[in-house]
């Protein structure tokens, strides 16, 4: 089976994709190639942050490999939190994270919001881009406790629980990650 690096540290983002690529590719994190660095995400957009990841590990370890940058972006919030989704309160604790933005949200009578996914795919010289989106709204209070970040507060349009009330092959079949993810799978198919 061909391998590929998908350069982030956040498990449960790597046992979604594994789930996605079974049977087409081996997933390598950036632990399993011991790669232990925080990459610096300095960009601006998602599309920038995913690039920065993978120009840092073809460089640096001359491997194929892909990145994504994800986040929630608020209408009423002017798109926040967004690229600073992981650490909008100021740390990486997602509760307080979750409580800023209700506190933010407080009120409000506009909750639509959409998780958004940019993948950046590196393959020897040549640097390919993918983008997966979920409009939805945001609750009112959290509920569920599958999924990660800010799934607990996430209702996908046409339904009535939370990305956390679902299982994680639910989330799969219509997350912004899974959406990427597929066109992904599909180009490196037919590359
Ligand atoms: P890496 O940069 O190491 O890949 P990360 O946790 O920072 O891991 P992202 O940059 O892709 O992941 O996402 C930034 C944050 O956006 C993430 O920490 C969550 O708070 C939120 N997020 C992204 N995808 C999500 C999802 O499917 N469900 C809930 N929250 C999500």
């Amino acid at each position: 089976m061909p391998k590929l690096v998908f350069a982030t540290n956040n498990q449960y983002k790597v046992q979604e994709v594994q789930h996605l690529l079974e049977g087409v590719y081996t997933v390598l994190s950036l632990s399993d190639i011991g790669c232990n660095e925080d990459i610096p995400e300095t960009g601006s957009t998602f599309a920038e942050n995913a690039a920065l990841k993978t120009a840092y590990v073809s460089g640096k370890l001359g491997l194929d490999c892909f990145a994504d940058d994800s986040g929630l972006e608020i209408a009423a919030l002017n798109d926040e939190p967004g690229i600073f989704s992981a650490r909008y309160s100021g740390t990486r604790d997602v509760q307080k994270n979750i409580e800023l933005v209700l506190e933010k949200m407080k009120g409000m009578g506009d909750r639509r919001a959409r998780f958004k996914t940019v993948i950046s795919l590196k393959l020897g010289a040549q640097d390919y881009l993918f983008e997966g989106v979920i409009n939805g709204r945001i609750r009112e209070a959290p509920a569920g406790s599958q999924g990660f970040g800010y799934d607990p507060i996430f209702e996908p349009e046409g339904y009535s629980h939370t990305f956390a009330e679902m299982s994680v092959s639910e989330k799969n079949s219509i997350s912004h990650r899974a959406q990427a993810m597929q066109k992904l799978i599909a180009f490196l198919k037919g590359a």
